[in-house]
């Protein structure tokens, strides 16, 4: 309960501060970083999203804090740009986020206020957002699109995994698990499998994105599979926010 009340006061106060993981092409430059949320607290430390985002899922205090992340975002899109190094930033959205109504034009307030443009803001979504959905997040996404949102369907292959996502929503990116690439330098079935991905998302007109790189033989398999993009360890560990612009600035 303490946690809860400590959560309130800091999404009321955006207490929270944002870290950037770099994500980057065949060739190992950055294309664009993922933003993720942090919480850090005097009494529990720094507290993992893995943690907090349920929690805040459950006492409603999601909305307040998604708003927060879209802001930081857009701001850090805005950053790149000054810096004369555009680069997209990913922000995820939570399931309950997407079902909130109005989602469209915070993100365009957002975009605004930092004034960028949406094809600057990539939004990550997870397959547990559109089970039982449908109806509602398509048109929505449709929305989006035409907005020039940037899409992403995050976590694939983790949980339903349905074709039926893959036909009807308009995502410009699948992002393969952590838990695939895992096992993508030992594990025949899983590379062929996430070949054939690769190339049904490409005939689809969706490029991939593997999360949770941590080798160079991770690295060398995912490049012979034909992904297009690239986020982990391996490259780098999610940067506080000031060091990846930083990062940018410094390029020729
Ligand atoms: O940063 P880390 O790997 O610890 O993140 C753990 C989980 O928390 C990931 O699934 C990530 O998508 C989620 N997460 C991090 N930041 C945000 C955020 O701003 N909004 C939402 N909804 N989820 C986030
Ligand atoms: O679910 P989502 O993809 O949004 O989660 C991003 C999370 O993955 C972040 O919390 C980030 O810290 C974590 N992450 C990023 N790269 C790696 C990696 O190479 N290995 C592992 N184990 N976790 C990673
Ligand atoms: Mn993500
Ligand atoms: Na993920």
């Amino acid at each position: 309960v303490r946690m809860h009340n400590q959560l309130r006061l800091d999404a009321e106060r955006n207490g929270f501060t944002f870290v950037a993981q770099p994500k980057v092409d065949r060739e190992g430059h950055a294309v664009g970083a993922e933003l993720l949320m942090r919480w850090p607290t005097a009494a529990f430390g720094m507290v993992s999203p893995g943690e907090f985002i349920p929690m805040a899922e459950k006492i409603g205090l999601i909305g307040l804090m998604g708003r927060h992340a879209l802001h930081a975002a857009a701001q850090l899109a805005a950053r790149s740009l000054q810096v004369h190094q555009p680069l997209p930033v990913a922000v995820n959205l939570s399931p309950k986020q997407l079902l909130q109504r109005g989602l469209d034009r915070q993100l365009l307030l957002a975009c605004e206020r930092a004034g960028v443009a949406p094809a600057m803001l990539e939004l990550e979504l997870t397959e547990s957002a559109l089970v039982d959905n449908m109806t509602i997040i398509e048109p929505l996404l449709q929305r989006l699109r035409q907005h020039g949102f940037s899409l992403a369907l995050d976590d694939f292959g983790t949980g339903f995994s349905s074709l039926s996502y893959l036909r009807h929503l308009p995502f410009n990116k699948i992002k393969i698990d952590r838990s695939f690439v895992m096992d993508i330098d030992h594990d025949h079935r899983a590379a062929r499998l996430l070949a054939h991905m690769v190339k049904l998302c490409g005939a689809l007109g969706m490029s991939t994105v593997a999360e949770g790189v941590e080798s160079e033989s991770q690295f060398k398999a995912l490049l012979d599979l034909g992904v297009q993009e690239f986020q982990g360890y391996y490259f780098a560990r999610p940067l506080p926010v000031d060091e990846w612009v930083a990062r940018l600035s410094a390029r020729p």
